[in-house]
């Protein structure tokens, strides 16, 4: 005889034949992990791969430090758009060229400012997979050094920001930085032109930002947007004189 069963009876069967549905896809993802060497570090990160590079699976390549640094292909594009009357794009910390490939993508050149060589050669074989390397000058060396040679309309600046820890503090202040503080950051991009965008934790300290804006005289316009990716907020990117005014073309 057929008895009812009651809604909890159903809600447990529904819950394991669910979970049996899912294991072949995760037994496969787990498996990839652990192929492709994944270290503890870097899984979380690894699992949103194609957010980070629609293209992953045609070879790019990415260090520990490339795998949380590198910006989301989405909002690299999006901070890509924002450039559309500027010629020479410099990306002063460019790590293994998820924003340096979407500003060539737009057609731009790009000055792409890597201290770390074997990052270089990773963001060389990144571009090469999105077609753009062509766009790209690579260049080994300091962002510092270089600063004062540098000419171009716009300076794109994602330093360091401490490694994944910096989601510990409260304020993220702009001190906290690397490989020297927000301020000298700012100040070397500015000798180069006022049309800056910075990309910063989603805790950094909002006042500070603006104080940034002062440093100049007249103050710099800016604009603070925040960047998110499957509705999970990533970052904040701020626009700095044409930049935010998306005037920033060659003068
Ligand atoms: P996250 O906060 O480490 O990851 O980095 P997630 O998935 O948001 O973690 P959650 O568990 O808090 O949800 C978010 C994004 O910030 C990364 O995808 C990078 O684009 C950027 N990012 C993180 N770090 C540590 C750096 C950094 O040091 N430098 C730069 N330029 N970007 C970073
Ligand atoms: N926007 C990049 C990620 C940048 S992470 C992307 O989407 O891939 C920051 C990078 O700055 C790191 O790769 C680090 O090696 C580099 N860096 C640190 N100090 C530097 C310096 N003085 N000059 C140039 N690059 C530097």
């Amino acid at each position: 005889m057929k008895t009812k069963k009651s809604s909890k009876q159903r809600r447990t069967r529904r819950s394991k034949r669910s979970k049996l549905l899912q294991l072949p896809t995760q037994t496969h993802e787990t498996r990839r992990v652990i192929e492709e060497g994944v270290s503890p570090l870097v899984e979380k990160y690894w699992f949103q791969r194609y957010d980070l590079f629609s293209r992953y699976d045609e070879g790019i390549k990415l260090d520990e430090q490339g795998w949380y640094s590198v910006t989301p292909e989405q909002i690299a594009i999006r901070q890509a758009k924002r450039c559309e009357n500027a010629t020479v794009v410099i990306d002063c910390f460019a790590g293994v060229g998820g924003n340096a490939i979407q500003f060539a993508s737009m057609c731009y050149h790009v000055v792409a400012i890597e201290i770390d060589p074997l990052k270089v050669n990773m963001a060389i074989n990144n571009a090469r997979i999105y077609g753009v390397e062509d766009y790209i000058d690579f260049i080994v060396g300091d962002f510092f050094q270089l600063a004062p040679s540098l000419k171009g309309d716009i300076v794109f600046l994602s330093p360091p920001w401490g490694g994944p820890s910096y989601r510990r503090v409260k304020k993220f202040t702009l001190d906290l930085l690397e490989p020297k503080d927000g301020y000298a950051i700012f100040q070397a991009a500015q000798a180069i032109t006022p049309n800056i965008i910075m990309f910063l934790p989603r805790n950094v300290d909002l006042l500070q930002v603006e104080e940034l804006c002062w440093l100049s005289s007249p103050p710099l316009e800016f604009e603070i947007e925040e960047n998110y990716v499957q509705g999970n907020l990533k970052g904040v990117t701020v626009y700095f004189g044409g930049a935010a005014a998306s005037q920033c073309g060659p003068s």
